[in-house]
């Protein structure tokens, strides 16, 4: 028998865990039968363009899920369990400073990074990692205890790891190891049965629920599973009609005429779940944790630098203009500064350079003897060539922050006289051992190489320059 191939694997993996999860939190199932509701709907309605940005196949099976770990270490090891999916570290999010709460953790994606690989299977996981270091957060006291704690556990059994070395090596695994790998992979995002202890959790949980759920107990789990729809105003309003409690409005961008772009996600409270506990007396109760929560998000086209300039001095706009007028709601207020600031099309936004396209040659062009422009504009005006959006397929750090506060039950505590702990994107790949990559080169890298067939298809001694 032929091996399981990573892509193969990694689609498995996402539905594995996806019956887990399902299993472990209920209404998730509710959000991804809702989900399908919407996008079947929205097929129905707009045909062909529903599927801009992405077939209908790709947009339902695909998801991502979030997970936390506590230490370098520990990153570095589901980063190989990562890698045998063919899902690689992409992006750095720090989020120890994000409005509307600081959460005490940096973050990372890992993710399918070529295209036909996001088009066998998109998926990705959110991945934070706890900054115990960082005394605005942790005392020297308390950074030395949660060293103790996390480095006697170990998430990821040596058997699971060896064989995601192997796969990562070999492009894949033997159907039968494949099913073992995937066993042990899954299992390692389940919600651990072990009794959490009272006393350490709610000694973390005073400094921030996000570092009690990560340091506060004895494995990880999954945190939530996204599914994508394709519109996420009537899915949020579905789901409210369903009487299910929402987070106060959907994040990212809002809703308006022109199009979709980066990311808009919304999400459901997290819910209360059993959990057992061990009290200071050593007995064992059963109570319950609101940690995990619902999710769901809409995919826009990813932007280019100066696009997402325009769209951060947008953003800013919207704050200033709810400050003059705090009755406003934000989604209000953000349609009106949207639409004096952005470009309401495609062909605009390709034109000023603001969001990623990849081009491809208009064989539908009469031939009409002229000659083609030197310059993208020109070939875009001139309709020598098409402009197809590149989705965006990477996370927003406000929206992040924004995810991670609505669902915090405590307010957590940061001493902000302190100073904090560098981090950044060189060292996260440090840790990890591997490049972290950068979104906005990947985006930049898939318009180039359509660029590099466009000129080779029109021929020598057209200079097309990437930038409009
Ligand atoms: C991650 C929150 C961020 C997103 O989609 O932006 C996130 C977490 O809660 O662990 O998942
Ligand atoms: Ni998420």
């Amino acid at each position: 028998m032929s091996a399981v191939e990573s892509w193969e694997l990694r689609s498995r993996f996402a539905r594995r865990l996806a019956e887990l999860y399902g299993r472990e939190v209920p209404a998730y199932l509710t959000l991804v039968e809702v989900s399908q509701e919407v996008n079947a709907d929205v097929i129905d309605r707009l045909g062909a363009d529903a599927e801009r940005l992405g077939s209908i196949d790709r947009v339902s099976a695909e998801r991502h899920g979030a997970i936390r770990v506590g230490t370098p270490e520990e990153l570095s090891q589901v980063s190989r369990v990562f890698a045998a999916l063919g899902m690689y570290p992409t992006g750095f999010y720090d989020l120890r400073d994000a409005a509307p709460q600081p959460v005490p953790v940096v973050s990372t994606a890992f993710r399918p990074i070529d295209s036909d690989e996001l088009a066998r299977n998109p998926f990705r996981v959110f991945t934070s990692m706890l900054v115990s270091q960082d005394r605005r957060f942790f005392d020297a006291d308390l950074e030395r205890r949660l060293a103790n704690f996390l480095a006697r556990r170990q998430l990821f059994p040596d058997e699971l790891l060896r064989l995601a070395d192997r796969a990562s090596a070999e492009g894949g695994l033997p159907p039968e190891q494949a099913e073992r790998f995937l066993d042990l992979a899954t299992g390692c995002f389940a919600l651990s049965p072990e009794p959490v202890d009272r006393a350490w959790y709610s000694e973390l949980e005073r400094v921030s629920a996000v570092a009690a759920d990560i340091g506060g107990v004895e494995s990880t789990h999954i945190n939530h599973l996204t599914p994508r729809v394709l519109d996420i105003d009537e899915l949020y309003a579905r789901m409210k009609s369903r009487g299910i409690e929402m987070i106060k409005e959907v994040q990212g961008p809002p809703r308006w005429r022109g199009p979709d772009v980066l990311l808009r996600q919304t999400s459901f409270r997290a819910l209360a779940e059993p959990r057992r506990f061990r009290e200071p007396d050593g007995s064992i109760s059963t109570g319950e944790l609101r940690v995990r929560f619902g999710e769901v998000e809409a995919r826009g086209i990813a932007l280019t630098p100066s696009g997402r300039d325009l769209y951060d001095q947008l953003v800013a706009r919207v704050d200033e203009s709810l400050v003059y007028d705090p009755s406003l709601p934000r989604q209000d207020a953000a349609e009106q500064v949207w639409e004096q600031g952005l470009p309401d099309s495609e062909v605009e936004l390709a034109r000023r350079d603001l969001a990623f396209f990849t081009y491809h040659i208009n064989r539908d062009r009469p031939r009409d003897g002229r000659e083609p422009p030197p310059d993208l504009t020109g070939l875009i005006d001139g309709n020598w060539v098409v402009a197809e959006p590149v989705v965006y397929e990477d996370f927003l750090p406000r929206s992040a922050a924004g995810i991670f506060s609505s669902n915090l039950t405590e307010k957590g505590s940061v001493d902000s006289s302190q100073g904090g702990t560098d981090r950044d994107l060189g060292w996260l790949a440090d840790v990890i051992g591997r490049a972290v990559n950068i979104p906005e080169e990947i985006y930049a890298a898939q318009r180039e190489e359509s660029l590099r067939q466009v000129r080779g298809a029109l021929g020598p001694g057209q200079d097309i320059s990437n930038s409009p």
